[in-house]
C-alpha cells in the first residue's frame, strides 16, 4: 500500500488530469483483485493447456455508463475446462471480483466459484467449489471431492467466520467448505482472503488433473443438466445483478449475463429457468422478481467440521 497526498479539491477538466487523479485514488484504495486473477491464470497454465475463449474477442472491456469505471474481462478454455471466466471492475467506490471456472459436461468435478465485493470497506465474500450434485442426497458426491478438503475449510472457517443469514435457496448451491463471509477492509484479512484463494484453487486444479473423463452418456447428461440449472440460477438471481444494471444499463447487463458470465446457459440445454424453480412462476406465468422465496436464513455455518449438514431440513 502507498500513501499518497489527498486528492485534489478544485475540479479537473483535463483528462490526462482527470486520469492522473483516479490512477492516484485507485492506489489509496485498499483493495485490488488484479494479483488475484494474475494467479488463477498463471497456476491454471503450470496445470494443462490455457487457450483463449471464443468470448475473448468480444468480451474485454466495457466502459460502464458514468463514462470512467471499466469492466475488464478475460476468457479462457481448456481440454478439460468449458470455460474459465473472470470479470474485475476497479473504481474509486467498489472493486468486484467475479472468477469462475466451469469444467466440461464429461466431468463431475465442481464449479470454482470466487465472488467478492468491495464497497465502502466492507467487503462480502464468497468463495467455493460449488457442488454440481446435491451434497446431502449425494453422499457419493461428498465423499469423492470433499471428505479429504474439509481441513482447509475448517482452517478458513475460523479465520474468515460464517457472513450470517443469506438467501436459503443459495446454500443448495454452496459445498460444506465454501467461504461465506463479510468483513470491513484491512491488510490482514485481504491478505487472508488471498490465501485462501490460492489454497481452494490449488485443491481445485488437484481435483481437476485427476478427473478422468466421463463416458457413460447418462452420467454425462446429468452433469450437464447440473452445470445448465446453476448457470440458470445465477443468470436470474445473482446478487450482483443491480450493480451491474446500475454501471452498464439492463440491457447489456443481462446481455453480459447470458453471454459472457453464465455462457453456455443457451448451449447447454433448453430447460427454463421455471423447468427447474416452478416455485417462482407468479399467476401470469411470469418469473417471480424476489430474489428469494424462502427468504434469508442460516444465521450460523449449517456444515460440522467433518462436512455433515447441522441446519436442519
Ligand atoms: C450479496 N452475494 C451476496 C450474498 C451472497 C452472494 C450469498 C448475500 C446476500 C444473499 O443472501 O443472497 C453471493 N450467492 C452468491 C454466490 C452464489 C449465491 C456467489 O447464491 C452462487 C451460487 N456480488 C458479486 C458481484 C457483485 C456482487 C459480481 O459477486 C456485483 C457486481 C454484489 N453481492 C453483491 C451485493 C450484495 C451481495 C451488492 C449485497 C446485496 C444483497 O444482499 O442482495
Amino acid at each position: 500500500l502507498r500513501l499518497t497526498t489527498s486528492p485534489p479539491t478544485t475540479s479537473i477538466t483535463d483528462t490526462r488530469r482527470s486520469r492522473n487523479y483516479k490512477s492516484r485514488t485507485l492506489q489509496v484504495s485498499a483493495v485490488s483483485y488484479r494479483e488475484f486473477i494474475n494467479f488463477a491464470i498463471e497456476e491454471t497454465k503450470s496445470h494443462t493447456v490455457l487457450v483463449p475463449s471464443p468470448l475473448q474477442e468480444k468480451y474485454r472491456s466495457v466502459i460502464a455508463l458514468d463514462g470512467e469505471t471499466e469492466l475488464q474481462m478475460v476468457s479462457f478454455q481448456a481440454p478439460k475446462i468449458r470455460l474459465l471466466r473472470s470479470l474485475s471492475i476497479e473504481n474509486e467506490r467498489m472493486q468486484v471480483f467475479d472468477f469462475g471456472v466451469f469444467p466440461k459436461p464429461e466431468f463431475d468435478v465442481p464449479i470454482f466459484c470466487a465472488n467478492f465485493f468491495t464497497a465502502a470497506s466492507m467487503n462480502i465474500i464468497v468463495l467455493d467449489l460449488n457442488p454440481l450434485h446435491d451434497v446431502t442426497m449425494r453422499r457419493d458426491y461428498k465423499e469423492k471431492y470433499y471428505k479429504s478438503l474439509m481441513p482447509l475449510a475448517v482452517k478458513y472457517a475460523e479465520l474468515l467466520p460464517w457472513g450470517g443469514k443469506l438467501t436459503s435457496e443459495s446454500l443448495k448451491f454452496f459445498s460444506p467448505m465454501v467461504i461465506w463471509t463479510k468483513f470491513t477492509s484491512s491488510q490482514y484479512k485481504h491478505d487472508i482472503l488471498y490465501s485462501a484463494f490460492v489454497d481452494y484453487y490449488k485443491a481445485w486444479l488437484k481435483l481437476i488433473d485427476h478427473a478422468v473423463e466421463e463416458t457413460d452418456v447418462t452420467k454425462i447428461m446429468s452433469n450437464r443438466e447440473a452445470q445448465h440449472r446453476y448457470l440458470t440460477w445465477r443468470t436470474e438471481k445473482d446478487p450482483g445483478h443491480n450493480v451491474l444494471k446500475k454501471l452498464v444499463g439492463e440491457m447489456l447487463a443481462k446481455e453480459l449475463l447470458r453471454e459472457f458470465l453464465f455462457h453456455g446457459i443457451d448451449e447447454l440445454e433448453s430447460k427454463t429457468f421455471l423447468d427447474y424453480f416452478p416455485e417462482y412462476c407468479c399467476e401470469d406465468g411470469n418469473i417471480n422478481e424476489k430474489r428469494s422465496i424462502i427468504g434469508k436464513s442460516f444465521e450460523n455455518r449449517p456444515w460440522d467440521n467433518e462436512g455433515e449438514f447441522i441446519g436442519g431440513i
